[in-house]
């Protein structure tokens, strides 16, 4: 059985299936295990009773768990104890991106292996070994175990080994939507569903062409890996591989044959960067008549005269990664664009007619008031010519480090994790089910104090609202109308996600439809109070408004967190004394390739284990 995990269990649920385990279920049916299943409970989230009472009916003889995120560490240990105890004698495997922080799932999470990198070959050689192994009680026979390349495990002396990374499969075998699994074991109605989950399709008038009413939306891959190693990306991939074309229009016509789609999403985390390739998708895409849209391009990659052409072949929205306006804080990430390619791409792509939206991390080392700014001014420019007020396209993530990245080694060579398991346990399952839109959980690498840094979002946001409403008098609503709309959803939970529930109307222009969407994009919000309060400064110029947005955001983040109130003393403790005696010492002032760094400094294993373990640390 491979299981998958609880990931955001109670944010909206994403349509992107479940590839990595459907991967293992189609490459262990086809190497002769037939009773392979997929027990999904990330599209289920049942509770957990229900999780034990499948164990229990089901009983496999291995189960195979697949933590696509770290974040999903804590709800992975427990399922791992229970499984202990239902099924003592079944092995339990965890594989996916989890896996990077192996010692720990092996040494206290207790998981018997973990695979590392790619699993369809490797899954199928440790099932045939635990064929001949039997029960968990017998013993491994670790020599064996050392020649199936990509998994890691505790030898003999209780000491972590890895047995070295397999070499990539080839691209005709990546992200095979697989439906038939999806039909039998999950609900395929999770996954192919109605397109108003991206806002971006609304923003398209060919969206409401009488012959598209009722179409379905299904998510494709067409690339795995990327062009780049950002110092916040976990990697295992080397370089990048590319889905034939023709196999990519195969998959497209099963599905508007089979399931009535006729919108896709490319999900992809660096689309476009062959230009032959795209050229070739564009040619065979636009008789399929489909539109769809790209998450995941890299802003250089695009030209004007390109997107235009993806407009024409039936593209909608183009999403990027363009984590930053400020320069510097783009060396720092590695991500090898400059601020102008950011702003080339988001005025392209409305140019040529298509939605997008701005994910902004923020508080990579370095991070400061001025970059900062620079990141408001980049965030002004690319939104004052939007028709609405752009709430929705902006997204400001706190710089989430996770294991297998360059910054997270960084955070261990700060002190801000701790070099033992036990100690880098306490941050992963601090860390576990939250995102990089949560305030208030995520390690702060800057020489400012945490509560600073968390206002610095709040500001961003603040600003670039108020400069819209600046920009666009006349589309200002009334006072009245504002603070009645936003305490309406601020006191009625449910009125906002009742919306989002409400049978969508067709428009001509998606304009209604637009206004029902709540969050938009990936950790995009609308924050009511704050609306409130910017349309009070727009209306009355308070400044000091300003400041209580950002004193208002600190509170609600302290109420509404399950953030350890002796956390927040020494936070306050923190700001206190950056009043009193300023910013820390600068420990990131000049720019710095993170990853040349780590590797000057080349902290010393402090154990065997780590040693072995080190071809995880920094990604591929
Ligand atoms: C889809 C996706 C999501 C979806 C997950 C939905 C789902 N149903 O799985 C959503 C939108 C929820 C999501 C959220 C986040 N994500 Co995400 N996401 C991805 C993405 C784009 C694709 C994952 C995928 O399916 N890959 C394709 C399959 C084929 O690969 P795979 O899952 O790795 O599986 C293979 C192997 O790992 C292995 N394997 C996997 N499972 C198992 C199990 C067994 C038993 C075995 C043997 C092998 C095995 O074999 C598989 C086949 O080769 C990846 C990037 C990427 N391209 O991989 C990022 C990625 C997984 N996400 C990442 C991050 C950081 C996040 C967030 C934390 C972002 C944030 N800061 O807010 C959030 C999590 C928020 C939360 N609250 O927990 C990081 C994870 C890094 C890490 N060490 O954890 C990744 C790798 C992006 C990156 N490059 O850095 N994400
Ligand atoms: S953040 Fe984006 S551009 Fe950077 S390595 Fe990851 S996928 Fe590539």
């Amino acid at each position: 059985m491979i299981c998958t995990s609880r990931i955001r269990p109670d944010g909206l649920q994403t349509s992107f299936p479940p590839y990595g385990a459907l991967a293992l279920i189609q490459s262990l049916v086809k190497a002769g295990y037939q009773v392979t299943s997929l027990f999904d409970i990330y599209a289920f989230r049942p509770p957990y009773s229900e999780i034990e009472a499948t164990f229990q009916r089901e009983r496999p003889d291995v189960v195979g768990i697949s933590g696509v995120v770290s974040t999903s560490y804590k709800f992975i240990k427990r399922l791992i104890a229970t499984l202990h105890e239902i099924l003592p004698q079944t092995p339990v495997i965890v594989g996916g991106n989890v896996a990077a922080n192996s010692e720990i799932l092996l040494r206290i999470a207790k998981a018997d292996y973990c695979v590392i990198g790619e699993g369809e070959e490797t899954i199928i050689e440790l099932v045939n070994y635990l064929r001949q192994k039997g029960g968990r009680s017998q013993p491994d026979d670790y020599n064996v175990l050392r020649r199936i390349l990509g998994i890691a495990f505790l030898d003999d002396n209780n000491v972590a080994a890895f047995s070295g990374y397999r070499p990539d499969i080839s691209a005709d075998r990546l992200y095979d939507p697989a439906v038939d699994i999806l039909e039998r074991d999950s609900d395929i109605n999770r996954y192919i569903i109605d397109p108003w989950y991206y806002v971006g399709f609304a923003y398209d008038r060919r969206t409401f062409e009488p012959h598209r009413k009722g179409k379905k939306l299904a998510t494709l891959v067409s690339t795995k890996g990327c062009v780049a190693k950002c110092t916040f990306c976990h990697r295992w991939d080397i370089g990048i591989r590319f889905v034939p074309v023709d196999l990519v229009i195969e998959r497209i016509k099963m599905l508007q044959e089979s399931y009535n789609v006729g919108f896709i999403s490319f999900s992809d985390e660096n689309f476009g960067s062959n230009r032959k390739w795209v050229d070739e998708l564009l040619k065979k895409i636009t008789p399929l008549d489909v539109l769809w849209r790209v998450g995941g391009v890299r802003c250089r990659t695009v030209t004007l005269d390109m997107l235009k052409r993806m407009r024409e072949a039936g593209c909608v929205n183009v999403q990027y990664g363009m984590e930053s306006g400020s320069q510097r804080m783009l060396d720092v990430m590695e991500k090898n664009t400059k601020v102008q390619h950011n702003l080339d791409a988001a005025k392209w792509t409305s140019e040529a007619g298509m939605y997008t939206s701005y994910a902004m991390v923020l508080g990579m080392p370095g991070e400061c008031p001025e970059t900062v700014a620079e990141t408001i001014q980049f965030l002004k420019e690319v939104t004052e010519f939007l028709p609405e007020p752009p709430y929705g396209r902006v997204s400001i993530n706190r710089l989430e480090a996770l294991p297998g990245t360059p910054v997270y080694e960084y955070g261990k060579v700060l002190g801000l994790i701790g070099r033992t398991p036990q100690e880098e346990e306490e941050y992963l399952l601090h860390i576990s089910d939250t995102s990089g839109g949560d305030a208030g959980k995520q390690l702060n690498f800057t020489d400012f104090p945490d509560f600073i840094v968390q206002s610095w979002k709040r500001l961003m946001w603040i600003e670039v609202m108020h400069n819209w409403y600046k920009k666009n008098p006349d589309k200002e609503l009334p006072l009245l109308t504002t603070v009645w709309k936003n305490l309406l959803s601020l006191f009625v939970p449910n009125y906002t996600r009742h919306m989002k529930r409400m049978p969508k109307k067709d428009s001509s222009k998606g304009r209604d439809l637009i206004d029902t969407f709540v969050d938009k994009d990936f950790n995009t919000r609308r924050d009511e109070i704050e609306e409130t309060l910017i349309g009070l400064r727009y209306h009355t110029s308070l400044c000091f408004t300003r400041h209580f947005v950002v004193l208002e955001g600190i509170i609600k983040d302290f109420f509404s967190k399950d953030i350890p109130k002796r956390w927040w003393l020494e936070k306050m403790l923190e700001i206190l004394v950056y009043y009193v005696k300023g910013p820390k010492k600068e420990r990131f002032s000049d720019y710095r390739s993170m990853r040349g760094l780590m590797k000057e400094i080349k902290p010393e294993p402090l154990t065997e284990s780590e040693r072995n373990l080190i071809p995880l640390q920094l990604g591929r």
